[in-house]
C-alpha cells in the first residue's frame, strides 16, 4: 500500500512546482468535527438508530478523537448546548488534550424547549415579541459562552430558528429591532477575545420567514453589532442555484465572514457529506476561498471557522464523517493547484475560454495522494476509511458501548 502510495504521490508531484508548501498547507488545516453528528439524525418522519454510538460527551470526544488518529486532520470538536454541557471540566480539558482536540465555536440551543425551561420558544426566541422570552434566550446564549471560556473556546455559533408561518403573524422590522437587540446583549458579554458568528438560514419546511434568512440579513446584524460578529456560511442554508461561492467572496472582501458549516444538498438543508452531491461547487468555494483569503493574507489554517455540519441516516456516522473531511482536503488542494497569475491574464482579457480551462484543470487534477502523502506526514493513514473498515472500528464500539446507545443532538 506505501509503495503505491509513493508511485501514485511521485507521479502527480511531478507536476506541481510548489507542491511542498501545498503539502504544508494541508498538514496545517484541521476540520472541527459537530458532537451532535456522531450518532444517527434522523428525519422530522423518523429516525432509524445505529449502533455503537456515544452515550455521552466524553464517548463524542473519543469518536472525534478516532477519526483525528486516522486522518489527523479532524483536531477540533464544536459542541452543542444542552445537548453537550461537560460533566467535569478538567477531565474533559485533560482528554481533548490526551486526543489532540481543541474546542471550535460553541452553539446555543433556543430552537428546542428544555424540561426546565420556563418560557416556550415556539414563536420565536430573540424576535419574540415578550421581552421575557428574549431575556432566557440571552441568558441561556450567556450561559453557553461562560461554558465555552471554562473549555478555552473563541467563538459562539448563534442559530436561530425564529421567523413565521404565515404572512401577517410576524412584524418584520419588529423580529428584526428585537433581534439586534437580544445579539447586541450577548455581544455584550463576550469576552475580548471571542467572535460571535451569525448563521442564516432561508427556511424550513413550515416557515413562511426566517429572522435570519440570508446573508444580506446576517451582514446586516454583524455589521450593527461590532467587529467581533461575523457571518457564518453553512453550505445548506441557501436557496436552490444561489450562488454561495459569490456570497463567500463577498463576505471575505468585507471581512466579515466567520468560516463555515461544511456539508451537501441536493434540495433543501439535507446536511448530507460534504462534496457528495456537487464537488465542483466545493472546489469553487475553496477557490474563493484561497483568492480572498491570501488577498487578505490570513492564515489560512487559523483565520476562519473550519466546521462540518451533517447529519446521517443511512451511513455509518464516523465514515460519513470521514469522507467529508477527505472532499474538503481535496477541494482546498485543488484550489491550491489554482494557477492564480495566468486565470488573473485571462480574466484581465476577458478570455473565459481560458479561465475555465485554468479552473477545471485543478479540478481534474487527482489529488488524492498528495492530501494521503500530508496525512501520512503527520502520522495519519494513507486511507482512514479503509483502515477505520479494516480494524472493524464499529463493531468495537458495539462491543464497548452495546448496540442500544444513543447520541444526543440531531
Ligand atoms: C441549523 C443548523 C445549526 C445547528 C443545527 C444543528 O440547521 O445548521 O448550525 O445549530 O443545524
Ligand atoms: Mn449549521
Amino acid at each position: 500500500m506505501l509503495a503505491e502510495h509513493k508511485r501514485k504521490f511521485d507521479f502527480v508531484a511531478a507536476g506541481i512546482n510548489n507542491i511542498e508548501a501545498i503539502i504544508r498547507k494541508l498538514i496545517d488545516f484541521n476540520v472541527a468535527v459537530p458532537s451532535w453528528a456522531l450518532g444517527t439524525g434522523g428525519t422530522r418522519f423518523g429516525r432509524f438508530s445505529g449502533v455503537g454510538e456515544p452515550g455521552n460527551l466524553t464517548e463524542k470526544m473519543e469518536d472525534v478523537g478516532l477519526l483525528h488518529a486516522l486522518n489527523r486532520s479532524s483536531g477540533a470538536i464544536s459542541l452543542h448546548i444542552p445537548w453537550d454541557i461537560p460533566e467535569n471540566y478538567p477531565d474533559i480539558k485533560s482528554l481533548a488534550a490526551q486526543l489532540g482536540l481543541k474546542f471550535d465555536a460553541m452553539n446555543s440551543n433556543t430552537f428546542q424547549d428544555q424540561k426546565s425551561q420556563e418560557l416556550s420558544y415556539k414563536f420565536g426566541s430573540f424576535q419574540h415579541v415578550s421581552k421575557a422570552v428574549r431575556k432566557q434566550a440571552i441568558e441561556h446564549n450567556v450561559e453557553v459562552i461562560k461554558h465555552g471560556m471554562a473549555l478555552g473556546s473563541k467563538a459562539l455559533t448563534v442559530w436561530l430558528s425564529d421567523g413565521s408561518c404565515f404572512p401577517g403573524q410576524l412584524n418584520f422590522r419588529k423580529a428584526f429591532q428585537n433581534t439586534l437587540e437580544s445579539l447586541q446583549e450577548v455581544y455584550a458579554a463576550l469576552p475580548s477575545d471571542w467572535k460571535i458568528f451569525v448563521e442564516y438560514k432561508s427556511y424550513e419546511p413550515n416557515f413562511y420567514s426566517m429572522t435570519v434568512a440570508d446573508w444580506g440579513q446576517s451582514l446586516l446584524y454583524a455589521n450593527k453589532l461590532g467587529n467581533k460578529a461575523y457571518t457564518l456560511v453553512d453550505l445548506g442554508h441557501h436557496l436552490p442555484n444561489a450562488n454561495i461561492e459569490q456570497i463567500v467572496a463577498l463576505l471575505l472582501m468585507e471581512g466579515k465572514l466567520a468560516g463555515f458549516h461544511f456539508n451537501d444538498s441536493k434540495y433543501g438543508d439535507d446536511d448530507l457529506t460534504v462534496g457528495s452531491i456537487k464537488p465542483y461547487q466545493l472546489f469553487l468555494i475553496f477557490n474563493e476561498l484561497v483568492e480572498g483569503m491570501d488577498a487578505r493574507s490570513m492564515d489560512h489554517a487559523n483565520d476562519l471557522g473550519w466546521m462540518i455540519d451533517a447529519s446521517h441516516n443511512v451511513k455509518d456516522p464516523l465514515e460519513d464523517l470521514l469522507q467529508s473531511v477527505e472532499a474538503m482536503m481535496i477541494s482546498y488542494a485543488q484550489a491550491l493547484l489554482v494557477d492564480r497569475t495566468k486565470l488573473n491574464e485571462a480574466q484581465q482579457k476577458n478570455d473565459a475560454v481560458a479561465a475555465q480551462e485554468i479552473l477545471q484543470n485543478s479540478f481534474r487534477t487527482d489529488v488524492r495522494a498528495i492530501v494521503a502523502e500530508a496525512r501520512v506526514r503527520s502520522g495519519g493513514a494513507i486511507s482512514p476509511l479503509q483502515l477505520f473498515r479494516q480494524m472493524k472500528t464499529r463493531e468495537q464500539l458495539i462491543k464497548e458501548r452495546g448496540s442500544k446507545a444513543l447520541a444526543t443532538g440531531l
